[in-house]
């Protein structure tokens, strides 16, 4: 989702940028732009909305003034309010006793799952990592993460589609004799 909203993004600005200094105009079809890049990529309409209002035109010049600002100004204006929107990054948090659970959350298809074995992958070094094949409704979910569990040597903890989500991931909590025992 990241990589199709950048290059979109980044399309908005690379046309500014040969303009040098915005027309009123200029500024209105690069916000017409950025509103469909961020629609596109599923971000919700009042969030949009909020978004565009808070770097909306009245930010990039007066509206009497028909020439606004050089392009390098806008994209600081964009930039910023990305931040706010999004927040800033943070490190992880794996204080406290473990184990820590990470909940990812995003419509389908917008890489959670992709996410989650990244996630393994890269905290696997320092931690004891597993990842839980807890989606028993989506086709071949599981195989999903068998198979980015292999790819990357992750444990995965799977117990087919027929086991009740939240089952499933008490059992992954279980250590792994007691949970053969319970069967
Ligand atoms: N190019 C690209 N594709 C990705 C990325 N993350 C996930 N995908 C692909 O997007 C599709 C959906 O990802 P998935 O992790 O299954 O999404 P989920 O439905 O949220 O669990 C898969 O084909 C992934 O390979 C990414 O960062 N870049
Ligand atoms: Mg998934």
């Amino acid at each position: 989702m990241f990589e199709g909203l950048t290059n979109k993004l980044q399309a908005v600005f690379d046309k500014l940028s040969k303009r040098g200094v915005l027309s009123e105009a200029d500024v209105d079809a690069a916000l017409r732009e950025v509103r469909l890049a961020l629609l596109e990529a599923d971000v919700h309409y009042t969030v949009v909305k909020d978004f565009l209002d808070a770097c909306g035109s009245a930010r990039w010049a007066p509206r009497s003034a028909n020439i606004c600002l050089p392009h390098n100004r806008s994209l600081k204006i964009v930039y910023e309010e990305l931040i706010t929107t999004l927040g800033k990054p943070a490190p992880l948090d794996l204080s406290g006793q473990p184990p820590h659970v990470m909940m990812l959350v995003g419509l389908q298809g917008s890489g959670k799952t992709t996410m989650a074995a990244k996630l393994g992958l890269r905290l696997k070094g320092s931690a004891a990592t597993a990842v839980v094949a807890a989606d028993t409704y989506r086709p071949a979910a599981v195989t999903q993460l068998q198979v980015l569990g292999k790819q990357l040597d992750l444990p995965v903890h799977s117990e087919g589609t027929q086991v009740p989500p939240p089952q499933i991931c008490r059992n992954a909590f279980q250590p792994r004799g007691k949970r053969l025992m319970a069967r």
